[in-house]
């Protein structure tokens, strides 16, 4: 019996004028437990005692933003069976589930909502479709965990009545994954962009050019995917590339999920797999063999060599051409092949290559040893939580994303036991993913030098899509936390109750996750 189900049980009592002896005078209304389950926590969640919304075949949407009605439909639709048509908001008081950019206060701003539950209406409010979107997660997780069934399912679909006001504490809420040492197929990836939507992440960074395989066509450089891309790690026959029109089309989807994809061409190291490619792209002149194993740090572009940079300006306004978002990740880690005082020119011409484009630059916090630009986003991933240039950078105006490897690094190994992953940035099981604060985990990185945190997924031992979700979930949900709630909600003993909650919906969607025996997961999630 989990501890919340008895307070519960006390409090309901007092408030039906029950006499429980030492209870005290009756508290406020008890959070229906759905509404205390919501991941990530919002800023103010409270269920109305009594008061339930019952979805049922007539039931109608009614929305002045068709796209977010739609994707809410299809969610419904699956698992219930019902028609659920998308009709124009009418005027008058909304019944069934009304969607509306209308009433929601100044607070929900760009990505936040209002959600209001009565026995006659869900009613969601935003000022953005983005908002309407990310109130659509939670409606999701107030509804019966079947609700996440593929195929219909008979049942009663109630929502709990209440009241919810959210808005994210950061603007950057990502997820990446490597396609680059292992591929994965446009399905493989829209699932896996499926799954972190609900979580309310918002940038979907995707790593696609490594030593082991180059993901992306490049017109007049087409053997950096007919040939860089094809191999694997372990696999010297097989590898995979998207078109630009499978570029596309991930970049649509995610965008219909209110995610923006932030694209990495990593560089100057990582770039075996070019180099492979173009013998022209080596200092000498010679192309090596394309690599399959896990080592890192050996390769290097030619930064001397003209050609590099006609290479860059191909690439890099292609892919700025294909990408919405504001920024190209131009990797930049360990570039253990390129001499400091060559990086550092190496990275300030790319830099300027990407604003030629229109572009912003991302990157790993690596690029913070040359000169990175006042747009350059500067992404953590190392372990320690002190880092001077780092810190010089964000006095210097430098924003940061967040991704500390012994934290947020979702290849490490939950145990010793864990057969997937790596553990040279420690063991990390849930506890530990979520056992930090992002605004105030760098020395001298002020929480306003802070755009949010990411959960990058590397992909050496990763194959397949259940390989991604027993490495992601439950682990990918706290980082989102991490980035969406306030501080104040703050608490493992807290989430890991929140979390536990979220195993039977993962089990109705059929997906795969890892049973930490950090959480109470109830029986048979
Ligand atoms: N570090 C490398 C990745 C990957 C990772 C695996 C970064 C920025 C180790 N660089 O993380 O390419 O190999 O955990």
């Amino acid at each position: 019996m989990r501890v919340r189900r008895v307070t519960l049980v006390a409090v309901s009592l007092a408030l039906a004028g029950g006499t429980l002896a030492g209870v005290g005078p009756a508290l406020a209304a008890p959070a229906s437990s759905a509404y205390a389950d919501i991941v990530p926590a919002p800023v103010t969640a409270t269920a109305t005692a009594g008061v339930t919304f019952t979805l049922r075949p007539d039931t109608v949407i009614s929305t002045d933003t068709p796209a977010v009605g739609e994707y809410l439909a299809a969610v419904l639709r699956r698992s219930t069976g019902f028609a659920l048509p998308v009709r124009p908001a009418g005027a008058g008081t909304p019944n069934g589930i009304a969607l509306l950019l209308s009433g929601a206060p100044a607070a929900t701003a760009d990505e936040g909502y209002q959600l209001d539950v009565t026995g006659k209406a869900v009613v969601l409010r935003a000022r953005k479709a983005a908002g309407l979107f990310e109130g659509v997660q939670t409606l999701r997780q107030l509804l019966p965990p079947a609700i996440e069934a593929p195929t219909v399912q008979h049942g009663q679909w109630t929502v709990p009545g209440g009241h919810v006001l959210d808005f994210p504490r950061f603007p950057y809420r990502g997820a990446m994954l490597d396609v680059s040492r292992h591929f994965f197929t446009v399905a493989q990836v829209e699932r896996y962009i499926d799954q972190v939507a609900r979580y309310k992440v918002n940038r979907f960074h995707l790593h696609l050019s490594d030593d082991q395989g180059w993901r992306i066509a490049i017109n007049g450089w087409e053997r950096l995917a007919t040939f860089g891309g094809g191999t694997q790690v372990g696999d010297p026959n097989h590898g995979g590339f998207y078109t630009q029109a499978d570029y596309r089309a991930l970049v649509t989807y995610a965008a219909a999920r209110f995610i923006t994809v932030v694209p990495e061409i990593d560089m100057p190291g990582h770039t075996n797999a070019a180099l492979a490619s173009y013998a022209q792209l080596n200092c000498n002149g010679v192309a090596p063999p394309r690599y399959t194993g896990t080592d890192v740090g050996f390769s290097s572009l030619c930064v001397s060599k003209d050609v590099t940079y006609q290479f860059l300006d191909d690439v890099l306004g292609q892919l700025a051409a294909l990408t919405p978002g504001a920024y190209l990740h131009i990797g930049g880690d360990e570039a253990q092949s390129t001499t400091p005082a060559d990086y550092a020119m190496f990275i300030n011409k790319a830099q300027a290559i990407v604003a030629k484009h229109g572009k912003a630059v991302q990157g790993w916090h690596d690029v913070v040893h040359a000169t990175p630009l006042p747009s350059t986003v500067a992404q953590f991933w190392d372990t320690t939580t002190s880092d001077a240039a780092v810190a010089a950078a964000a006095q210097h105006g430098t924003k940061l994303v967040l991704s500390p490897a012994n934290h947020a690094y979702l290849d490490m190994k939950y145990t010793a036991q864990t057969p997937l992953g790596q553990d040279w940035a420690g063991l990390t099981d849930v506890k530990k993913a979520y056992g930090w604060n992002p605004g105030a985990y760098l020395s001298g990185v002020p929480s306003s030098a802070v755009l949010g945190v990411e959960a990058p997924l590397w992909t050496e031992t990763i194959l397949t899509s259940a390989n991604i979700e027993f490495m992601a979930f439950p682990r990918l949900p706290a980082i989102a936390e991490l980035g969406w709630s306030p501080q104040s909600t703050h608490a493992w003993g807290a989430f890991k109750l929140r979390l536990a909650a979220q195993g039977p919906r993962w089990k109705a969607a059929g997906m795969t996750y890892y049973h930490s025996t950090q959480v109470p997961w109830p029986a048979g999630a």
